[in-house]
């Protein structure tokens, strides 16, 4: 198996990610895991019912037109765990989210999605520097990134017109302003036609990086088929599942030791015996 080269930051993806908000990283992972990924998804059992397991995973799709969502993807098999600390992108996450330079340095994943689209579905926008929160904050000060979370988004098909692609609003992690044509996420409202936003398109393989700040979300496909991709959250080592999924000892030990510290930065105390009373 070829090992993939470890990409630093260059001055360029900085430049461009501060100034977007996003980097495509093109041909991120190898035709091999990429295959080994395809051929994960076409074991998903299609009609998992929401929040049943499959494995380590539980299906919570974000709304009724995102489709099949699993969350814990980390947790699906081995192919998932490589994406944990992937070369292609682990040192890119270390410098836009991981607390470079300060006291807490290192990366906690929060949140991890194996996502399957199909005709008609789509996931509306959200996010954006306009009463952002915390979480997903863009910022750079004093020379170094301080991002609350960015995401990767792994495609595992090609993802061109029609294919559902994910949508951002170039620049708008840091809004001031709310966009005046937004919509509603709650009612399902697409973003298809929203002044500002740029479908990504992405060949199998490429990955998007994004600061979660940043407005986006999914435009519909509308081509018959599957859209299949893999989303990773990134943040600093002190932040917190959004679900509250935990993970068992068992699967921690399993995993190799920079991964396990990027599942669980902070182990937590064991209480010995008190003397007293
Ligand atoms: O499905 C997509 O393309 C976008 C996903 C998204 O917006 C999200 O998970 O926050």
């Amino acid at each position: 198996m070829k090992q993939m080269e470890q990409h630093a930051p260059s001055p360029l993806d900085d430049f461009l990610f501060d100034l977007n908000g996003y980097l495509i990283l093109q041909d991120a992972i190898a035709p091999e895991l990429l295959a080994r990924l395809n051929a994960e998804f076409d074991a998903f059992p299609a009609d998992l019912e929401m929040g049943a397991w499959y494995r380590g995973a539980q299906r919570r799709d974000y709304t009724p037109d995102t489709g099949l969502e699993l969350h814990q993807a980390v947790e699906l098999g081995a192919p998932f765990e490589e994406l944990i600390d992937h070369p292609s992108w682990i040192d890119h996450l270390r410098h836009y989210c991981g607390e470079e330079k300060s006291y807490v340095e290192g990366l906690f994943i929060d949140e991890s999605i194996a996502s399957v689209r199909t005709e008609g579905g789509h996931h509306p926008v959200h996010s954006g520097g306009y009463r952002g929160a915390l979480r997903g904050r863009y910022s750079y000060e004093h020379g170094v990134f301080r991002c609350g979370q960015c995401n990767i988004i792994v495609a595992l098909t090609d993802i061109g017109e029609g294919d559902g692609a994910t949508m951002v609003v170039p620049g708008s992690h840091k809004s001031n302003l709310p966009h005046p044509l937004q919509g509603d996420y709650a009612r399902g409202d697409r973003m298809d036609a929203l002044p500002g936003a740029v479908p990504v398109y992405l060949n199998k393989g490429d990955a998007l990086l994004f600061c979660d700040g940043l407005m986006h979300g999914g435009s519909s496909r509308t081509n018959p088929g599957e859209r299949r991709i893999i989303i990773y959250r990134y943040g600093p080592l002190w932040g917190a599942s959004r679900f509250g999924y935990v993970y068992d000892r068992e699967f921690l030990d399993g995993l190799t030791p920079p991964r396990r510290k990027i599942l669980q930065p902070v182990p937590p105390v064991e209480r010995k015996q008190s003397n007293e009373g």
